[in-house]
């Protein structure tokens, strides 16, 4: 692993008043990585830079990051006392604020390694729910954040005091909402989390109705999943066009977002944009975001987005979000994968992605190219998902007939005495829906 420059230029020019002040609240940080848990040095270096970049989404200033090799976790420091004093004095030579890792710690190795080193020390768990933190707006996001935020920190409480709730505050900035709870006991932490868990069911429900009155409406929906920073927001821009946030960073997306997306055969199915994935998250922010995941367990369809510039990572990506999808209990909703970036890949990425991929589409969401093929490949995969059944609908029922044509594909319509024969491809939401027409065979 590369380490991180120390920043170029800091003592020759005088800093501007307002570059200043970016220096007093970024904090500098340390990053430790290891192969535990890993077979592969690669898989360990991938995760790591990936930390770099979650350290700077945070708001922090990565200054080194040290790589170690080791099988299995020392229950004290983690990564043994030797190679803890090691990075007591470099974290000392580099002068940083914090230390971070990139695995999870016991609430005992954080304090045995936060006293070593005189130093604030994170690990990847409390980085990416500090991100979550600052990102959150919608009311049921911020529930959602600070669920997981304290599900985190009541196993850490046990026997600190005061220095543990200042360090439940904002990475980087040291802004967000673990500040506010600087002087909470284990008990309030109970009672919070209970009042939590009320309002986040409230919040549900209305989400639940709403998610009803969708399937009573028998549209198909399919949900955007995948990495963070894929391109899901993008792709749902252009599939829909919207006009959803879009940034180069990660987790721009905590909430989900539907939109009308009209597929080329005339039919319209409901996409939703979720909230990226990465490796290893927390599991106490999959827990805490159960009810806005539901949008993907419950869809027809899952449209896993992937970065396609770099095949390694690619596949790395890939497999991170089958692990979060089967921890969601989503592993068995269909997948189109979707190898997105086409336009800054190297075609013969492309080329081998696809060949690894059975059923993938190449797209670029920037340009829009691939886009067109990849919505009759999703109006095709709609279709052989679902199911051929024989109706008999009323002729005064023009609503029903018109609806069936609208939502799925009318293969033979012959009409009769009493009303019209249909068999129609229909999408299992319009099945339930138009069940008391239909004719047993
Ligand atoms: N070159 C290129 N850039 C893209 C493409 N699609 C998305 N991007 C860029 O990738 C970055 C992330 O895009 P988003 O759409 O925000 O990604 P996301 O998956 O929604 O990310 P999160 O919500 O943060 O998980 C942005 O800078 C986009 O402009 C593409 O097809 N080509
Ligand atoms: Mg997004």
């Amino acid at each position: 692993m590369s380490s991180a420059e120390p920043r170029a230029g800091r003592a020759r020019r005088r800093l501007t008043a307002t570059e200043v002040d970016l220096e007093v609240v970024r904090q500098r940080a340390l990053l430790v990585g290891t192969t535990i848990g890993t077979r592969y040095i690669e898989e360990a270096e991938a995760s790591l830079a990936e930390l770099a970049l979650l350290t700077d989404t945070a708001g922090a200033e990565v200054v080194h990051a040290e790589m170690q090799r080791r099988d299995t976790p020392d229950p004290a420091t983690y990564v043994g006392s030797g190679k803890a004093d090691e990075l007591s004095e470099l974290a000392e030579a580099l002068d940083v604020d914090l230390v971070i890792f990139d695995d999870e710690l016991t609430p005992a190795q954080q304090r045995n390694l936060e006293k070593k080193f005189e130093r604030d020390v994170v690990d990847r768990v409390a980085l990416i729910l500090d991100i979550f933190a600052q990102h959150a707006t919608s009311q049921e996001g911020m529930i959602q954040v600070e669920l997981a935020q304290l599900r985190y920190l009541k196993p850490r409480l046990r026997g600190r005091g005061k220095e543990l709730s200042q360090q439940a505050g904002g990475i980087g900035t040291r802004r967000g909402p673990g500040e506010t709870k600087l002087e909470i006991d284990r008990r309030r932490i109970d009672s919070r989390i209970t009042k939590l868990e009320r309002e986040l069911k409230q919040v549900g429900q209305s989400r639940e109705t709403q998610r009803k009155s969708r399937r009573r409406g028998a549209r198909t929906s399919v949900a955007l999943v995948g990495y963070t920073n894929a391109g899901k927001s993008t792709l749902l821009n252009r599939l829909s066009h919207s006009d959803l946030l879009v940034e180069d960073r990660l987790f721009s997306t905590l909430d989900p977002t539907v939109r009308q997306v009209q597929l080329p055969g005339g039919e319209t199915v409901l996409a939703s944009d979720t909230v990226g994935f990465v490796r290893r998250l927390p599991h106490q922010l999959v827990e805490a975001f159960r009810s806005t995941l539901d949008e993907v367990v419950d869809a027809a369809l899952l449209l896993h987005v992937v970065d396609a510039t770099d095949f390694d990572e690619a596949e790395r990506q890939i497999a991170a979000v089958q692990t979060v999808l089967a921890e969601i209990g989503a592993d068995q909703v269909p997948e189109l994968l979707v190898l997105n970036k086409a336009d800054r890949a190297d075609p013969e990425t492309i080329r081998q992605l696809l060949a690894a991929h059975y059923g993938s589409r190449a797209v670029s969401a920037a340009t829009g190219a691939g886009v067109g093929e990849l919505l009759e490949g999703l109006g095709l995969r709609l279709r052989q998902l679902a199911r051929v059944v024989e109706l008999a609908v009323p002729y005064d029922r023009g609503d029903v007939l018109a609806a069936l044509h609208r939502e799925g594909e009318v293969l033979v319509e012959v009409h009769g005495e009493s009303g019209t024969r249909i068999r129609a491809r229909l999408p299992e939401a319009s099945v339930t829906r138009f069940r008391e027409f239909a004719v047993t065979p």
